[in-house]
């Protein structure tokens, strides 16, 4: 059974209003009590589990606002106010344990009735406003564990660094790097909680992951053990990385962007020293202050020192030209609301990235510096780095999934190839919908060796949706995608807790694609892997230490920007 959603909320406060009840002039109630021991758990839940969504000062994003303006309930009882709708705790309970239709997922099988019933009461306080972090700050957490000129100057092992593949072990906080060519585990490091994604440095020599909680730590895969070199922390909430990978800057910078505090840091690629902050705070695009413009997705260029920042709540993505630290250049460019993930087309000079709430995908031209379309999708796009290939009828086209949407739409894309001239009236146009089961993808794949476009579904309340994925044929994509159960090849058994099919990653030379089964803290998750081409399945890897596998980046296809 599911929670009420808001929309039948929001009816019955209207009837509320409708009988008579005067709310507008009704006093808020004050904030529902709490023990010291309960405000610290409802913080640390919140940063855990929420705050991704609904943002540090709970003004909303992805997510609802939850300022207490709305989650309290007025004095009376009542629920509406001038039109806002008011929660209180039973029917916030409720909520949290449920979900809702408008996208927020169930909490009753991960928190315990109590935790409900604390994050309840605990969202009608008023919002905990966390220390900022300075430069300062990220000296005293910095920590060079292994100086330049004590790393190996030639690789010490023997693995086929370019078909590594790191996996995000999101619960244990760990990272694993798997031998692509044997698939054993190479080696399991620590890293920050809930580790977040890895990318690569232009030599594909360093991994860096970066943990929600801000954690960033270096890993050298030249030793004859891959080593963490160094560490430091960013902030107290993370989501981004990348490197600078410009010809003559190859592993010369780090930039990494923070949810809380709203900023961007620029590191030393290889020692992580940290050279700059700079903030984000400012005007988004409806020219409202916003206290909390957080850093999504961050990408390097390869045609310029450039990286493109896109900023959430703002709605502006940055290109920051990192060829002068001390004098930074930024071109500002406007958008839409809130931006999120995104990938480069295939030529690599536009930059496509979701903005969620507007139902949007923003084209951003780093050649000229300029934004070159908006283009409507359906509902709340998430592309991961979406997905670039040659449509048979309309020519370059970069794919995104819905979070929101049961589709996966196909962009056409820009292209300077005299041969991709008969495209252009089609440029920045959706010009196909595939039509997926449900909505509740996340990410999309492709690779310019495959035939095949893979889609998963993992957000969708459906147990044989979210444990399946869908390939699509690049040839005939109007025939209906086969759909490959993931759970049910993982030879594993049924969990109570569903097992998400999440991120399709390709190795190196195109031939398998990497599934994780993202199963509970405690149960046995795993990777399955698949042949692309005959869409057989090739090896399960069951490992106990794979813990909550998720994000999976081959070295090859991250440094390269191969999707
Ligand atoms: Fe992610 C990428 C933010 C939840 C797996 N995720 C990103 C990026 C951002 C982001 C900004 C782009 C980084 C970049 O390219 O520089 N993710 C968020 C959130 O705010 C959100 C919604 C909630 C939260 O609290 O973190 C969130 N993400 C998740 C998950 O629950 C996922 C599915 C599992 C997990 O490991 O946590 C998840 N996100 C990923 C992955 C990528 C990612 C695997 C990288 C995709 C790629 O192919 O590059």
């Amino acid at each position: 059974m599911r929670t009420p959603t808001l929309h039948q909320l929001a009816a019955a406060a209207a009837a509320l209003l409708a009988i008579g009840v005067q709310a507008q002039q009704s006093a808020p109630a004050a904030a529902p009590a709490m023990t010291a021991a309960e405000i610290e758990t409802g913080k640390k839940i919140y940063f855990e589990r929420c705050a991704g969504c609904h943002g540090v000062l709970r003004k909303g994003a992805t997510g609802k606002n939850l300022e207490p303006h709305w989650t309290k309930k007025l004095a009376d009882g009542s629920v509406q106010e001038g039109g806002t709708l008011k929660l209180g705790t039973p029917r916030l309970e409720k909520i949290i344990g449920l979900g809702t239709e408008g996208g927020m997922v169930n909490y009753d099988d991960i928190l315990t009735k109590e935790e409900i019933d604390i994050m309840a009461r605990y969202i009608q306080q008023k919002p905990d406003v966390p220390p900022e972090f300075s430069l300062k700050d990220m000296e005293a957490s910095w920590k060079l564990i292994i100086p330049v000129d004590q790393r190996p100057k030639s690789q010490q092992n023997k693995i086929n660094l370019k078909n590594v593949f790191a996996v995000t072990l999101r619960d244990s906080g760990e990272l694993a790097l798997i031998d692509g060519d044997t698939k054993l585990i190479w080696k399991i490091l620590k890293t920050g909680y809930a580790v977040h994604i890895s990318r690569l440095s232009a030599s594909g020599r360093y991994v860096y992951t970066v943990g929600r909680d801000g954690l960033v730590t270096l890993i050298d895969m030249w030793f004859a053990e891959p080593t963490t070199v160094a560490t430091i922390r960013m902030g107290s909430d993370a989501r981004s990385v990348d490197t600078s990978k410009f010809k003559g800057y190859e592993d010369k910078y780090l930039i990494g962007g923070t949810y809380w505090p709203p900023q961007y840091s620029i590191m030393e690629g290889d020692t992580l020293k940290p050279l700059k902050i700079v903030s984000t705070r400012g005007m988004t695009v409806d020219g409202e202050y916003h206290p909390e413009p957080r850093v999504a997705s961050i990408v390097s260029s390869q045609i310029k020192p450039e990286w493109v920042v896109n900023v959430k709540e703002t709605g502006q993505i940055l290109l920051v030209d990192y060829s002068d630290i001390k004098n930074l250049k930024t071109t500002t460019i406007e958008s839409a609301k809130f931006l999120h993930d995104g990938g480069w087309d295939a030529s690599k000079r536009y930059f496509m990235v979701a903005a969620n709430a507007s139902h949007k995908v923003a084209a951003v031209d780093t050649k000229t510096g300029k934004l070159a379309a908006l283009i409507d999708t359906a509902k709340i796009p998430h592309p991961g780095r979406g997905a670039n290939f040659k449509h048979p009828q309309f020519g370059p086209v970069w794919a995104t999934g819905h979070l929101g949407g049961a589709a996966v739409s196909l962009i056409s894309t820009a292209s300077d190839k005299p041969a991709d001239a008969k495209y252009k009236q089609h440029n920045w146009k959706v010009v196909q919908e595939l039509k997926m089961p449900g909505a509740g993808n996340l990410f999309v794949k492709t690779h310019p060796k495959s035939k095949n476009l893979w889609a998963d579904l993992p957000m969708n309340p459906e147990r044989e949706n979210a444990e399946s994925v869908y390939v699509y044929s690049l040839a005939d994509l109007n025939k209906t995608p086969v759909k490959l159960d993931v759970a049910k090849d993982s030879g594993l058994p049924q969990t109570k807790a569903l097992r998400r099919a999440v991120h399709p990653e390709y190795s190196q030379d195109g031939t398998e694609v990497w599934i994780s089964l993202w199963g509970g803290k405690t149960d046995q998750s795993a990777i399955v892997i698949y042949d692309d081409k005959t869409l057989k399945l090739k090896k399960v890897i069951t490992d106990p230490k794979m813990v909550t596998p998720t994000g999976k980046f081959n070295v090859w296809n991250t440094q390269h920007d191969i999707y």
